[in-house]
């Protein structure tokens, strides 16, 4: 079926680190929902919201072209793609929310442990891997680095400097357990992020605001709850 325009609809990752906590936020919200895990959409039994199950690299897209009123997402997911979509004249445009108190991790530049590095001017003429090209090359920028070339990877960005296929790398780091197990040391942290709730542009119906007006103020409580 497809999207109604009457249900408030909710991009979430189908998926991924950010699933059970995106569900749990919104059934601890008071919105219940009958999941069937091979199901793109999943229709709330207790109000008209429906969830679109996604990859979380889909999610800012179809907030900021209008095709779901709603994303959960992280910052690091959004910012990219927001960037991205910048510099290729798409529509970038979204409102934020609310910070959700899960998904919380770092973009970092990390090198081979051998590696001899000093500051950020180290890394100029060499090659880093990432899947974050826009957030890399915008924090370079700012600190005035040049020369500095990157391969996109989406995946086993961490075994990259090993494959020989670049010198230092730009990832994500939560507890560190990954940078350690593949010899790299965690230099610069470039970006800080957590999963955000965001909405796109435009006005909402007044039954979809109305819906959203009641969910703000119970998502505010459940995450002051377990502050
Ligand atoms: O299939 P889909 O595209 O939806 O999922 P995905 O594989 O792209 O994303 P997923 O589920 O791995 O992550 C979703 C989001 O969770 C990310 O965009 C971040 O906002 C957030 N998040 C929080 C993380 C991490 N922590 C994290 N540690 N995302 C990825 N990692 C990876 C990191 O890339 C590295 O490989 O975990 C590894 C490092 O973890 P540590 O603990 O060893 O440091
Ligand atoms: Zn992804």
């Amino acid at each position: 079926s497809s999207l109604s325009s009457s249900r408030l609809t909710i991009a979430i990752q189908k998926s991924g680190r950010l699933s059970r906590e995106s569900i749990d936020l919104l059934k601890a919200c008071g919105f219940k929902f009958s999941l069937h895990e091979s199901r793109l959409l999943a229709h709330s039994t207790s109000h008209p919201v429906d969830l679109l199950r996604v990859r979380d690299d889909d999610i800012p897209g179809l907030v900021m072209d209008g095709v779901v009123d709603l994303g959960l997402v992280g910052e690091n997911v959004l910012e990219e793609a927001r960037l991205e979509r910048l510099a290729t004249d798409f529509p970038a445009v979204f409102t934020k929310l609310r910070n959700l108190d899960f998904g919380q991790c770092r973009l970092s530049i990390a090198v081979p442990k051998e590696a001899s590095y000093d500051t950020l001017q180290s890394l100029e003429g060499k090659r880093i891997a990432t899947t974050y090209p826009h957030l890399l090359q915008r924090y370079l920028k700012n600190a005035g680095v040049k020369n500095v070339s990157t391969a996109m990877l989406t995946g086993s960005v961490e075994v990259a400097p090993r494959a020989g296929l670049a010198d230092a790398i730009c990832d994500l780091v939560s507890t560190g357990a990954t940078l350690e197990a593949n010899g790299l040391v965690e230099k610069d942290v470039i970006f800080r992020s957590q999963a955000q709730l965001i909405q796109r542009p435009g006005e909402l119906s007044s039954e979809k605001q109305a819906l959203l007006d009641q969910l703000l103020p119970r998502l505010d409580g459940v995450q002051l709850a377990r502050e």
